[in-house]
């Protein structure tokens, strides 16, 4: 029998618990959701539960709909293993992306992850840029970013991967390893202790379910071949879970990213590019682009090459698409004002 602080559940989440309304009800942990049918995880083990109506009425916001890693106070239904969600206790972390299609929507990918570990194999899977994006999202989420380099085994040569990972980590800790052989994965063990929830993410078929198995223990999680030729994934992973690690911890598989598309993105910008936002202090106008602005001190890191072009390049993509994706944002309040505003 699992205990609730075996998925993570402290004092400060009792608290949080006690101090809301609602009596009668149970705590317990979002363990997965499949088409608002949720598995949760409680004190006396695995109960199912759903929405009640007033919460699936389509003016609700979806990011305040429980997500997977939510703690969450549920009625029980008498008699049987289910439940019905009554509130969403407020989340210490939230890992956002804009919800593919035109509409502004945010999708919370997972909530309370205290480290996140973006996953990307050591072949022609790895892409600074996209590693870049990832560590952006993932660092605006207030989890701790570590980048994980995997398929060690399958790689003659991880220098130029590792050199490559190290200009766009800004400071995230990058570990090698090979989930297939084993070798390495001991380095993971700082981040995986009782009561931290760990998730990994990254695109399909660099071996996120593999690398959990293996921790795990088991294989437990389908995976499957990568095409041969384009070492493409095949999405195997269909939906987000958690897992109990038997040494302690919570895992999160996810199925594989192809976009990450930024929902909020500020903080997780000026981390992710650290070297620029030290220097965007020193630049004449407060709001520089770094671009045609006269007195740019990130362009003078050029010539002095704290900065360099590729990163400059980078960066200014990402706090455009940010920028305009505040502008839509604004647009829409502009059009259907808040209720309850003067
Ligand atoms: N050589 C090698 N192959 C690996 C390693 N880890 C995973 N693989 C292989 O890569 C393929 C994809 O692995 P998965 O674990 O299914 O990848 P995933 O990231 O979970 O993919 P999605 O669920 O689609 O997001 C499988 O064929 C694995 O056997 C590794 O360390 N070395
Ligand atoms: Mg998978
Ligand atoms: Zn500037």
């Amino acid at each position: 029998m699992t205990r609730l602080e075996d998925w993570g559940w402290d004092e400060r989440w009792a608290a949080e618990f006690s101090a809301g309304a609602g009596r009668g009800l149970l705590p317990a942990r979002v363990v997965s959701e499949h088409r608002g049918a949720y598995s949760l995880a409680a004190a006396d083990g695995e109960l199912r539960a759903r929405l009640p109506g007033a919460m699936r009425h389509r003016s609700v916001e979806r990011a305040s709909l429980p997500a997977v890693g939510d703690w969450i106070g549920v009625e029980a239904v008498p008699g049987e293993r289910a439940a019905v969600v009554r509130r969403v206790l407020p989340r210490r972390t939230k890992l956002s992306r804009k919800a593919s299609g035109e509409a502004p929507v945010e999708q919370i990918i997972a909530a309370n992850l205290d480290a996140v570990f973006v996953t990307t194999a050591l072949n022609q899977d790895f892409n600074a840029r996209r590693l870049e994006r990832f560590l952006t999202v993932c660092r605006e989420s207030g989890a701790e970013t570590v980048v994980l380099l995997n398929k060690l085994d399958a790689c003659p040569d991880p220098a130029p991967y590792l050199a490559e990972a190290a200009a766009v980590a800004a400071g995230a800790v990058v570990v090698c390893l090979s989930a297939k052989t084993g070798a390495r994965v001991e380095e993971l063990a700082p981040w995986l202790k009782a009561g931290r929830t760990v998730g990994f993410v990254g695109s399909s078929g660099v071996g996120k379910s593999t690398l959990i198995n293996r921790l795990l223990g088991t294989q437990f999680l389908r995976t499957r071949e990568t095409r041969a030729g384009d070492e493409q994934g095949r999405h195997t992973t269909t939906h987000r879970e958690l897992f109990l690690l038997p040494g302690g911890g919570v895992l999160l598989d996810t199925p594989g990213m192809r976009e990450m598309q930024f929902w909020e993105a500020e903080r997780g910008l000026a981390r992710s590019f650290e070297e620029i936002d030290a220097l965007a202090s020193s630049c004449r106008f407060k709001d520089c682009a770094h671009g045609a602005e006269p007195d740019c001190a990130v362009k003078a890191g050029l010539e002095s090459g704290a900065v360099t072009a590729a990163r400059l390049e980078a960066w200014r993509a990402l706090a455009k698409e940010l920028g305009a994706r505040r502008n839509v944002e604004m647009r829409k309040n502009w059009n259907n004002p808040p209720k309850g505003g003067a």
